[in-house]
């Protein structure tokens, strides 16, 4: 069967599942949210990396449903781990640039949020940068969205095409340093360089900064060092499913 014949239906039997890796708060080590991430659970091949299929959902438009799948899901989760009495304070959830061109997608994410019956600011939607930075469309929509009360960051902020003059229009909440930056902290120069300008960047317009990828001790110390706010990484833990999540967040305690 053909890759995207068989994505579709995927979709129908239920096949997706989304995992939570934590964001930390360096200064306290405390779980502050979780960024959702996709996986396709296959019945015979096992669980399929996002990578190897959100190209063919971006490239196809499944990904408007596959994405509102997430949010859903997401806002779905969040309702529980409030019931629950589990300490998270928001999901942060990946928006491609289809979802984000879609008109109805402020309704959507409206829908998501009353369905579950949450509050918006448990929600982050992660965006990318060249496209929020282009026009002035995804302005106009950043601007509804944040009327839901939800906050706005941008994914792999320093790997695609920003200007400064329209970031600072924009009422962004967060930047995720790109974890191909974060790799070579202390040895390499450009990238240390790098983080170190993007967090003095963020700080300088009031935004929080989450650094990706975090792996080592010397990282999250450099950082640290820099004023970093938030880290997300292996150092911490992997994306994880939601039980399982809840079970490290006990053994952390
Ligand atoms: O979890 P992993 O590191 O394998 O994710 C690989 C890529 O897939 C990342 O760039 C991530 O942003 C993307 N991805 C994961 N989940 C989603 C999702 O729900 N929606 C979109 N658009 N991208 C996702
Ligand atoms: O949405 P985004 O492009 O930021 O996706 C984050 C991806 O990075 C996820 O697929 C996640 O599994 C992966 N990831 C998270 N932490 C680490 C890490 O410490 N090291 C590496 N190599 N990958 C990570
Ligand atoms: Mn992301
Ligand atoms: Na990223």
């Amino acid at each position: 069967m053909l890759m995207l014949n068989r994505l579709q239906q995927a979709a129908q039997n239920h096949e997706f599942v989304a995992y939570y890796q934590p964001q930390i708060e360096l200064r306290s080590q405390k779980l502050t949210g979780v960024e959702a991430l996709i996986r396709w659970k296959h019945p015979e091949m096992g669980l399929i990396p996002p990578g190897n299929f959100i190209p063919l959902a971006e490239e196809s438009g499944l990904i408007i449903e596959l994405g509102e799948w997430v949010l859903r899901e997401a806002c779905r989760q969040m309702r529980l781990w409030l019931d629950h009495g589990v300490k998270i304070h928001y999901i942060a959830v990946n928006v491609s640039a289809r979802q984000l061109a879609d008109k109805n997608f402020v309704q959507i994410v409206r829908s998501a949020l009353n369905n579950a019956g949450i509050d918006g600011h448990y929600i982050e939607l992660e965006l990318t940068e060249t496209l929020v930075m282009r026009e002035d469309y995804y302005a106009k929509m950043i601007d509804d969205l944040k009327a839901l009360g939800v906050q706005i960051s941008i994914d792999d902020f320093g790997t695609g095409y920003s200007s400064l003059a329209r970031l600072k229009q924009l009422p962004i909440d967060t930047l995720k340093i790109d974890m191909s930056f974060i790799r070579g902290i202390p040895e390499d120069e450009n990238n240390t360089n790098i983080s170190r300008a993007i967090v003095n960047l963020a700080k300088g317009m009031n935004l929080k900064v989450v650094a990706e990828g975090v792996e080592n001790e010397t990282q999250a110390k450099f950082l640290m060092h820099y004023g970093c706010h938030l880290v997300q990484g292996f150092l911490y833990s992997p994306p994880l499913p939601a039980q399982e999540l809840g079970d490290w967040i006990n053994a952390r305690k």
